[in-house]
């Protein structure tokens, strides 16, 4: 039986005959960070009370697996052995509502940097950059549906406060780790049924986007991203913060696109969006999802949309102006194995997506020889893959996807089984 040695060899020659040097596909993989979202660990619950979980703001979280991450440490054990078997360097997208409150109830237009001293620590310790998230759901204020879009004073600047806030500790957290924060901006607004004052609350959150953004940040701390949405539960008819405001409002405040792959209509390729945002802006932020039917947040997995995604982020060649970062939630499986296929699907797309033979593919476009395009594309289908991805994964001291069963399994039955 050949050896993985031989094996890797051999899959490297047949990449070549395409043109395709495996090495500097592994060498541009190795420098792809993922920032992994905290809340797949414990059902998008944060730490603001013992008992917390998701409520509201039009997103939900399904199925009772057991083995939730039940408090910060549990959380950072899982995240540990999450890092474990990822190859490569990745970050860390945390929530605001994931702080150390310890057992306080700080409110959200009060929280500061000093509780998430704790995970600045941890994140040097593990060599895990930070991103950050303001939380504007899971809380009275956002239960009748608005938050930043309000027309409640009161309301609004409760959550332009809170905002503020997240922009101050990602600033921490950017500084203090030596690695740019992105802080992302995501909030529920919208209606049920048709509302008549679209352009009232729409003109509301610009102004308190406006307010939020006031201070600037050097951008070696922090640089801010808005999340657009199409729906949500409760949302159907009208969200504020729809697509078009967000970019417009993005390119026009030099603030961060995010596009989350859930929040578009379902046939729409997210991956055709990719170059159309990076010609007016600087930068993109992805929140890489798998939607079903909806916005239901799916475990990523290697589907057309994903593979898309990362063919245009190298065909593009703005690899390095994306930030790519996941999100789903799902709980009906071990939520340390939904974290792991998640995004090691989207770095082996990744993989995939740098060993194409990019010239060819576009000698052939150029010459209007597009059944030789499909032809080659079909053909690196079959191509061998795996020799190389377990190359990368053993260089990085990761598992193979053949035991990633394994590894799961054995780490639900010594750590995550005894959770109440
Ligand atoms: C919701 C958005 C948002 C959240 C996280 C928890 O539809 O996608 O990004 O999933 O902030
Ligand atoms: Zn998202």
């Amino acid at each position: 039986m050949a050896t993985q040695e031989q094996k890797y060899q051999e899959a490297a020659e047949r990449y070549l005959t395409l043109g395709v040097d495996v090495d500097k596909a592994l060498r541009v993989l190795r420098g792809i960070p993922l920032s992994v979202h905290c809340w797949q660990g414990d059902d998008v619950g944060g730490f603001e009370t013992p008992d917390a979980e998701l409520g509201g703001g039009g997103i939900q979280v399904t199925g009772n697996y057991p083995g939730r991450a039940r408090s910060i440490d549990e959380l950072r054990a899982d995240l540990e052995k999450l890092y474990s078997i990822l190859p490569g360097a990745h970050r860390l997208a945390l929530h605001a509502s994931y702080g150390e409150f310890g057992g306080k109830r700080i409110e959200r237009d009060e929280i500061t940097p000093d509780l998430f001293e704790g995970w600045l620590q941890w994140a040097k310790a593990n060599d895990v950059g930070l991103d950050f998230n303001s939380t504007f759901f899971s809380h009275p204020l956002a239960d009748d549906g608005f938050t930043l879009s309000s027309k409640d004073a009161k309301i609004r600047d409760f959550w332009i406060e809170h905002a503020k806030r997240c922009r101050e500790i990602s600033a921490f957290l950017g500084k203090g780790f030596g690695s740019t924060c992105i802080h992302n901006v995501w909030i529920p607004d919208g209606t049920k049924d048709y509302p008549v004052d679209r352009m009232g609350h729409r003109t509301i959150l610009r102004d308190s986007l406006d307010k939020v953004f006031e201070k600037d940040y050097p951008d070696t701390e922090m640089k801010d991203a808005v999340e657009a949405k199409l729906f949500g539960l409760g949302s159907e008819a009208y969200v504020v913060g729809s697509h078009e405001f967000y970019l417009g409002y993005a390119i026009s405040r030099g603030k961060i696109p995010c596009l989350d792959t859930g929040h578009f209509h379902p046939t729409e390729l997210i991956a055709d969006k990719i170059t159309s945002v990076l010609l007016f802006s600087n930068e993109l932020l992805l929140h890489v999802s798998r939607p079903m039917r909806w916005d239901s947040d799916h475990v990523v997995i290697q589907s057309d949309e994903v593979r898309f995604l990362s063919e245009e982020l190298i065909r593009s060649g703005r690899l390095d102006d994306v930030f790519i970062g996941l999100d789903f939630f799902d709980a009906s499986i071990n939520r340390l194995g939904a974290w792991v296929i998640g995004s090691r699907s989207v770095l082996q797309t990744l993989l995939q997506a740098l060993l194409q033979p990019h010239d060819r593919l576009l000698k052939y476009e150029n010459e209007g020889n597009n059944f030789a395009r499909l032809a080659l594309i079909e053909e690196l289908k079959t191509m061998p893959f795996e020799p190389i991805w377990d190359r990368y994964c053993e260089e990085a001291g990761a598992p193979l996807n053949r035991n990633i069963i394994e590894t799961v399994m054995e780490y639900e039955r010594s750590v995550q089984k005894s959770r109440g």
